[in-house]
């Protein structure tokens, strides 16, 4: 992204269907109230408010305790996934750059079926770096809470056990082996079967402790380069340590410190290789004062070229005396 985007296109995705725990769905609202809109006009860059998709499920609003039950909301989820799908391919085909934000990863459903849809008429490979304490590879068979966010990289993925509902021309793939999941800390047993013999890419905290973010980035970073591919990024919050970033309904404890993020986003955007962006499951209802909002915000920034030091200037010139 050293180059620019024509223009950052932001579509809210205002939902908590496929969680259990309900205030993500208020995320997009926050995240503009945290300045993202400023921050990225503020970069230089042109930029393109969407506003929000949602849905209020008929069922749930005669019947206000059934977002209880997953399958009570399933119907919401894929009709947003559908939705974000098509929006998501009319932003990429303009040219301009998709920026996503959730509303829980659900979302991704229809985030990377965009991406996937819109790169399959390019020919251009789709590569996903799913920054996250999980992995969101369950399906309807190996998850233990019904819940659909936990679930959009094996429903892309071509995982069996989604039935029929699942499907439909705005569905796309994604090659698992072509998934990296970053900052993973909290993977259910099933899932973790699923990730081996599919060969996703698994970079969990205690590699990041060992190894470090750099040398952990650059082999993904020259992969896609050398691929001429898209890079997808989907960023759900609870990847951050939760001292930080209190606020998500899906916390783990041992995640991201704050510079550890950063420089995530400021290598990606060194890089020049993500073409779209989801930012996920910030819950502003468990929030601290916007704490966590506003470190979003700081995050997508650096993903977009705010640096410490700014643009490196010319060569200085001394002028000497005499
Ligand atoms: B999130 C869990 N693996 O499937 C499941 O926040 C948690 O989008 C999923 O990463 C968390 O219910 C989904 C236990
Ligand atoms: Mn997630
Ligand atoms: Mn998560
Ligand atoms: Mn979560």
């Amino acid at each position: 992204m050293s180059v620019k985007p024509k223009r950052i296109d932001i579509l809210g995705i205002a939902t908590a269907a496929g969680a259990s725990v309900r205030g993500c769905g208020m995320g997009p609202e926050a995240l503009r109230v945290a300045g993202l809109l400023e921050a990225l006009v503020d970069l230089e860059h042109s930029v393109a408010d969407h506003g929000d998709l949602r849905r209020v499920h008929p069922e749930m609003s005669t019947n206000p305790s059934s977002w209880r039950l997953p399958e009570e909301r399933k119907g919401d989820v894929l009709d947003l996934a559908a939705r974000v799908s098509q929006a998501g391919q009319d932003i990429l085909a303009e040219g301009n750059f998709p920026l996503f934000v959730g509303g829980d990863h659900s979302i991704a459903m229809g985030t990377l079926s965009a991406v996937s849809r819109h790169c399959q008429n390019s020919g251009k490979p789709v590569h996903v770096l799913w920054v996250d304490a999980h992995a969101d590879y369950n399906t309807p068979d190996t998850s233990p809470s019904g819940n659909l966010h936990g679930m959009p990289l094996a429903l892309l993925g071509g995982e069996p056990g989604f039935d029929d509902s699942f499907g439909g021309d705005w569905l796309g793939r994604i090659d698992p082996k072509n998934v990296t999941i970053f900052g993973a800390r909290s993977i259910d047993r099933d899932e973790r079967r699923l990730l081996h013999a599919r060969g996703v890419e698994v970079i969990d905290m205690r590699k990041i402790d060992q190894v470090g973010v750099v040398a952990l980035m650059q082999p993904i970073i020259e992969r896609v380069k050398s691929a001429k591919g898209h890079l997808h990024v989907s960023f759900d919050v609870d990847a951050i340590d939760p001292a930080i970033a209190p606020g998500g309904g899906t916390l783990v404890p041992g995640g991201l410190t704050y510079r550890e993020a950063h420089l995530i986003m400021e290598m990606l955007h060194d890089s020049g290789i993500v073409g779209s962006l989801d930012v996920v499951e910030l819950n502003p209802f468990l929030d601290h004062g916007g704490k966590t909002a506003t470190l979003m915000v700081d995050l997508v920034a650096s993903l977009f070229g705010r640096s410490i030091m700014g643009e490196e200037p010319g060569p200085v010139e001394f002028v000497t005396e005499g």
